[in-house]
């Protein structure tokens, strides 16, 4: 990277100062034989600095089946192209991706060279984006070439298949399709069943409208909030999941009858919930709507009083927080002082500490949604992580904005503390299994690493901090409208409190 800046930054001096030496000698007749020559140096040197502005942090999508929309992600850098390891990798670099390729946004983020191995040395490991880059390059990483992965770790997208239509205008808001609620538009009712299943409570969703033959329902956008419905309504219990597959039999012999279909979790039927006025289903028969149903489910239930009686200001030296940098635990500002700065391990981070307490109150264990020989070993910690994202921890301002970062820290689940009658049986030691057993809970101690919010940056005043569990609803829950604490959250100089919490949704 050092080269390439020296590079990119030797080009732009020769720039400026022939610019000047240009502007000083203008006048002078006796250069002017010499000048067309130095304005050709100049328009070259000003095509070198393009050019090398435009390959640098380059991407192109390798080994994709389907089309140009889909692959193993490769970048450019120092003129070379390499790989990127798949270790963090989620939707939000993935749209960072599509979008610098030009594509409205990510359908999907693949890992573990979903089309093929590595073919190059990985570039990148680690990418964390906060979704606002606007080249991956930008994104936050371990530095180029630093890597611990093995060929097998490619990571790739797969894209929204229509490009951008590129206009040298600014770029006009995409239109999304207008939605309608399903009973208004098909007033004569609906029903609903499941097909293709092992099972009667699994299968591929297939709709009704009307007088209209059964269709199914596009995948797009399908989630666990719209298939808690189905399960519901069709009196199978909870939704464990989501699945967007033409695993339920062949999709292409029926017909999309719905797409966009959007809930908001807790309605007791189908037709409560809106779909796009006019049907819109890319790559119809890969993506149909399917549901697995199980009458016993977990429910995480966060413990707001804990949180308000145990949240406190800690300043700590970035000395003492490297194994948290490793693991993205802190604001990009102590990135850019690692960066900048020899002594940035002088330097003091704020951190607005609590304890999350999360208990199961449901009626069936809560597990990972990654298996256990995916999970992913944590040196600095010492332990596997089981879930990407299993909690998030946000500061809010008056209008609305996430003003402190997040952080994207994976957890170790386990049984920390029980209800009397009740034997732990999930721990993190020794590669044991993960999850939280019905009425016990995962405690996480204001004390631990990466337990709080890097607010080093925030103003003192009032916020709202919102902690969530489970937040991308990534696991079946009975409910989701108890995984959350909104609170307020008084910030001074000198202090910070959190009080009135109320439960919500994430
Ligand atoms: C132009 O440059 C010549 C030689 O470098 C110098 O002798 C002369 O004084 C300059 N004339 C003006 C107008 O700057
Ligand atoms: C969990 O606790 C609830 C309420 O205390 C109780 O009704 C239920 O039977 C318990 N479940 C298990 C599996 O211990
Ligand atoms: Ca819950």
């Amino acid at each position: 990277m050092r080269l390439q800046l020296q590079r990119v930054g030797i080009a732009f001096s020769l720039i400026v100062l022939l610019s000047a030496f240009e502007f000083c000698t203008s006048n002078n007749a006796t250069w002017i034989g010499g000048r067309g020559k130095k304005t050709r140096v100049v328009r070259r040197l000003r095509k070198d600095f393009r050019k090398l502005k435009k390959q640098e942090g380059a991407l192109k999508l390798i080994g994709g089946e389907s089309g140009e929309h889909e692959g193993n992600v490769e970048i450019l850098h120092d003129g070379k192209w390499g790989s990127i390891c798949d270790d963090e990798w989620d939707d939000f670099e993935a749209n960072v991706v599509c979008k610098q390729l030009g594509f409205n946004g990510a359908i999907k983020a693949t890992t573990y060279g979903h089309f093929g191995q590595a073919r190059r040395r990985y570039w990148m490991d680690n990418v964390y984006c906060d979704g606002s880059e606007v080249e991956l390059a930008k994104c936050r990483f371990d530095g180029w070439g630093i890597s611990d992965c093995g060929s097998n770790e490619a990571a790739g997208v797969i894209c929204s298949r229509d490009k951008e239509t590129r206009t040298s205008s600014p770029p006009v808001p995409q239109e999304k399709s207008p939605k309608a609620r399903i009973k208004d538009t098909y007033l004569q009712g609906t029903a609903l069943r499941l097909s293709g299943g092992r099972v009667h409570s699994e299968g591929r969703v297939e709709i009704k409208l009307g007088n209209a033959d059964w269709g199914v329902i596009c995948g797009d956008s399908w989630s666990i909030l719209e298939a808690a419905v189905v399960c519901r309504q069709l009196g199978l219990g909870y939704a464990s999941d989501a699945i967007q597959t033409n695993f339920f039999g062949n999709g292409e012999t029926i017909p999309v009858s719905i797409s966009g279909v959007q809930c908001n979790g807790n309605e007791g039927n189908l037709a409560e919930c809106l779909h796009d006025k006019v049907a819109d289903c890319p790559g119809t028969a890969e993506n149909v709507a399917g549901v697995v149903c199980h009458r016993e489910m977990a429910d995480l239930v966060f413990d707001h009083i804990e949180l308000m009686r145990t949240a406190h200001l800690e300043d700590r030296q970035l000395y003492w927080l490297q194994c948290a940098m490793e693991e993205n635990c802190v604001a990009s500002q102590a990135y850019k002082m690692q960066r900048e700065s020899e002594n940035w391990h002088l330097e003091t981070r704020r951190l607005l500490r609590f304890t999350a307490r999360i208990l199961n109150a449901g009626t069936a264990d809560f597990r990972p949604s990654v298996p256990k020989h995916l999970w992913e070993w944590h040196m600095c910690h010492m332990h596997y992580h089981s879930m990407e994202v299993f909690a998030t921890f946000d500061v809010i301002d008056s209008s609305g904005n996430k003003v402190a970062e997040g952080h994207k820290a994976s957890f170790c689940l386990e049984d920390n503390q029980c209800m009397p009658e009740v034997q732990p049986r999930y721990k993190c030691a020794n590669y044991g299994d993960q999850g939280i057993s019905v009425n016990c809970s995962d405690i996480y101690k204001h004390n631990i690493d990466c337990q709080w919010v890097d607010i080093s940056e925030l103003e003192p005043g009032h916020y709202t901090l919102k902690v969530a569990v489970n937040p991308e609803f990534k696991v079946g829950e009975m409910s989701f409208d108890n995984n959350a604490a909104i609170c307020r959250l008084l910030y001074t100089e000198t202090f910070a409190t959190v009080h009135s919490c109320i439960m919500g949704r994430p």
